[in-house]
């Protein structure tokens, strides 16, 4: 009996070695340990045993079975590191090579029109400024000259969000002139940069979306008037919309220019015969602007005998729309592909 345990034992081993693959372990593990496994036959055997022997053949057994599972167990790793080294060389992948499908996206609209806009101003003195679009109640508003109780701060126009660690009130800017006053704060004039970037405002119909893309930008230096703003910015229209234009300037309002203005062009779909875009009076609005009010530079700490300056804003979206004959604002946020194939550009 215990001859006959050992040489199964042996010969269980040394099918285990020769063993190829995952199936071939298991079908030895059942020949072996299986229901009619030639090892579990063997121990039914023990039955017939005398009572003397059955423990030391017990225990023999025992044994040998423990020593069967661990090199079937062992064996099991190493065929598994194989199949896996092997399937690492046969399914091998360059994923730096070009897919072969020609590249079917682009450059969206808005990005386009605000590469253009950056262009523009930078190639006039005005490089791009960043900011955060989670600021504080100082940066969107109050060194703004927007007092606590103007009607821009109600809820329905700005994002608030849960205080900061410091209790500090916090929401999304509502303009990128945060921008501007982390500039003027941290920089001494002469000064002369563009924001653009994401605003958000909690409104949202046909024409509004909660967030969409504004470039404001402004100028600080001794002797600024209006009359470099007009021409900054008329040069600016007729550069972007690549032809000659009509524009005029409104007096408007804006808590953070005195005097303030609104800037018209002439109408680019009917050439100021009137049509639907312009509602039929032959001009477009196209931006805000002003002089910055005396209280946005006490706010930021720049001499008022010495300095004063322009600034001016605009929607990136209501550009791009004049510009490309984009009809209706949502196109830009659906990401219908249909759109993005037909305006983008590589
Ligand atoms: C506008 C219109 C007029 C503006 C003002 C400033 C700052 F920070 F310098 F005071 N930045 N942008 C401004 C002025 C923006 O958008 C319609």
């Amino acid at each position: 009996m215990r001859e006959q345990l050992q040489a199964l034992q042996q010969e269980a081993l040394t099918r285990l070695q020769g063993a190829g693959s995952v199936a071939e372990l298991e079908q030895i593990r059942v020949q072996t340990l299986g229901k009619k496994g030639s090892l579990t036959l063997l121990l039914r055997g023990l039955a017939g045993v005398s009572v003397a022997e059955r423990p030391v053949l017990g225990e023999l057994a025992n044994a040998l079975k423990d020593a069967f599972n661990v090199a079937l167990q062992r064996r099991m790793e190493i065929l598994q590191e194989e199949d896996l080294a092997r399937r690492l060389v046969a399914e091998q992948l360059d994923v730096t090579l070009p897919g072969r499908v020609p590249p079917q996206g682009g450059i969206h609209p808005i990005s386009r029109a605000l590469g253009e806009i950056i262009a523009i101003f930078s190639s006039m003195g005005f490089p791009p400024a960043t900011g955060p679009e989670v600021e504080d109640d100082w940066h969107n508003f109050e060194a703004l000259n927007i007092p606590a109780d103007h009607p821009a701060r109600e809820m329905h126009d700005t994002f608030y969000l849960p205080p900061g660690i410091k209790g500090e009130k916090r929401l999304l800017r509502t303009h990128t002139s945060t921008v501007q006053i982390r500039v003027m704060e941290s920089r001494k004039p002469p000064l002369r940069v563009i924001a653009p970037g994401k605003v958000f405002r909690c409104d949202s119909d046909l024409t509004h979306t909660p967030m969409f893309h504004q470039v404001e930008g402004f100028l600080v230096d001794e002797g600024v008037h209006f009359g470099q703003l007009k021409g900054i910015l008329e040069r600016f229209l007729r550069l972007f919309f690549a032809r000659e234009l009509p524009v005029r300037f409104r007096p408007s309002f804006f808590p953070f220019t005195e005097p303030s203005a609104e800037a018209d062009m002439g109408c680019l779909f009917c050439d100021g015969g009137g049509c639907r875009v312009c509602k039929g009076t032959g001009w477009i609005e196209v931006l805000g602007c002003g002089l910055i009010h005396p209280n946005v530079l006490a706010n930021v700490g720049i001499d008022q005998e010495r300095y004063s300056g322009f600034a001016f804003g605009m929607g990136v979206e209501r550009l791009a729309m004049l510009k490309y004959g984009i009809q209706d604002l949502r196109l830009f946020f659906e990401n219908d592909l249909r759109f993005l194939q037909q305006h983008a550009r590589l």
